[in-house]
């Protein structure tokens, strides 16, 4: 008897399917990040990465030009399994000769990636890029004071919605445009007012563009804090959860960006409440939003757990987040969207229905001994028949070596 045999018999006695669960995990999509491979530089600008964010480390082999990305994308692609889909932001503009102006950019810089995308038969998300530019003046964006800096980046906005829109209709995927901005103030401002309106007034201007509402999902994702920008983020978690539900776009929760105590997933179903969908950015904050590699963490399980229980496998737009130069950069984005997977293909494990009955009869002690029990059991026999279904191998980092040691140690 085959190790998933046994382990299809064990869920059985816990009355789950383990056929059932394989095949939805089979069909759920990841947003894969594209900037995982090139530490979040882009090929638009000269600027150092700002507004707040931070990639260290110096693991040899960094993507320098749309090429070498694409080369490792496809590697990392070919090693995880399931559907995926590939989230680009605007600062990967491709361009000959001298990059357009973030306020100008068109469907034609991104004709390239369009291809690619095409050729892989994937989807394309999308996220303008206010940051790491000139025309980000005192930290501030779409919340400047200054016209000619928020008219930028309005326009900034508006010219990526044009370009999401593109995506969707090219690709034949609906495309998630997610809206970040990096704004704030290191120290205790005089007025947190006023920056507010004028990212709200900036908002509604964007979102005059005309566009086609079933195949752009524009989603605004919120922020304590960042270095730089400690004591106020102009975009925190009520002025986004606010301004969402106030124009019916989507809120999008990044599990980096709440205090450390606070947890995404308790923030899953009030949302789904009200929300008909809701987007996520899955990393891992080390102390703060560090954006460290997504593990097979207690907190991961727990947001794959209230996708999978609330049945809104369908409603939450699935993203990673994260950029780790201290490591292979292609092992990075493996290893972390596979671990997504895993935290899902987990919850679909669960005998949530059972589970949720022992609550509502006040049976805690019991689900407490369920829940415990349940961890061990045999997941990874699971995972490997998902693996093996998907034709990808358990052990990726032979082949990540091997390409580490042929292509990216010679990219000096
Ligand atoms: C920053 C946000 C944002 C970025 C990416 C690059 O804290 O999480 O989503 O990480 O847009
Ligand atoms: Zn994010």
């Amino acid at each position: 008897m085959s190790r998933y045999s046994q382990a299809k018999d064990i869920y059985a006695a816990y009355g789950i399917d383990t056929e059932y669960a394989l095949d939805k995990l089979r069909d759920v999509c990841i947003s894969v990040h594209c900037w995982q491979g090139d530490d979040v530089i882009g090929f638009d600008s000269r600027e150092a990465l700002s507004g707040g964010i931070q990639t260290t480390g110096n693991y040899p082999g960094r993507a320098r030009s749309f090429e070498e990305l694409c080369a490792d994308i496809d590697v990392a692609l070919s090693l995880i399994p399931g559907k995926k889909k590939l989230n680009l932001h605007a600062s990967y503009a491709v361009a000959e000769g001298e990059p357009a102006g973030r306020d100008e950019i068109e469907p034609k810089h991104f004709e390239k990636w369009v291809e690619f995308a095409k050729k892989r038969g994937m989807g394309l998300d999308f996220n303008p890029t206010f940051f790491a530019h000139p025309m980000v003046k005192d930290g501030l964006t779409l919340s400047s004071p200054d016209e000619e800096v928020r008219a930028y980046w309005v326009n900034h906005g508006r010219a990526c919605i044009r370009i999401a829109q593109y995506f969707a209709e090219e690709t034949g995927v609906p495309c998630v445009m997610n809206i970040w901005i990096p704004d704030g103030y290191k120290d205790i401002p005089a007025d947190r007012l006023s920056p507010r309106a004028r990212f709200k007034k900036s908002l509604d201007e964007i979102l005059d563009t005309p566009y086609d509402k079933s195949k752009v999902y524009v989603t605004l994702e919120s922020k304590v804090f960042g270095i730089g920008v400690e004591s106020y983020t102009v975009g925190n978690a009520e002025f986004c959860l606010s301004y969402s539900d106030h124009k019916g776009i989507t809120p999008l929760m990044d599990n980096g960006h709440y205090h450390p105590t606070e947890v995404v997933s308790d923030k899953i179903s009030s949302l789904l409440l009200f929300n008909e969908k809701i987007a996520l950015h899955i990393t891992r904050g080390v102390r703060w939003d560090s954006d460290h590699v997504i593990l097979l963490d207690d907190e991961t399980k727990e947001i794959a757990k209230e996708i999978v229980r609330n049945d809104a496998l369908e409603r939450v737009f699935i993203a990673t987040d994260y950029f780790d130069a201290s490591i292979n950069r292609i092992s990075a984005w493996v290893t972390g969207v596979r671990n997504v997977q895993k935290a899902l293909l987990a919850a679909l494990l669960e005998p949530s229905e059972a589970m949720k009955k022992l609550q509502e009869e006040g049976r805690l002690t019991e689900l407490m001994v369920l829940s415990e029990e349940l961890k061990l059991a045999p997941l990874g026999d699971i995972w490997n028949e998902f693996l093996e279904r998907e034709g990808k191998e358990k052990d990726y980092f032979a082949k990540i070596k091997e390409y580490e040691e042929k292509v990216l140690v010679k990219r000096i």
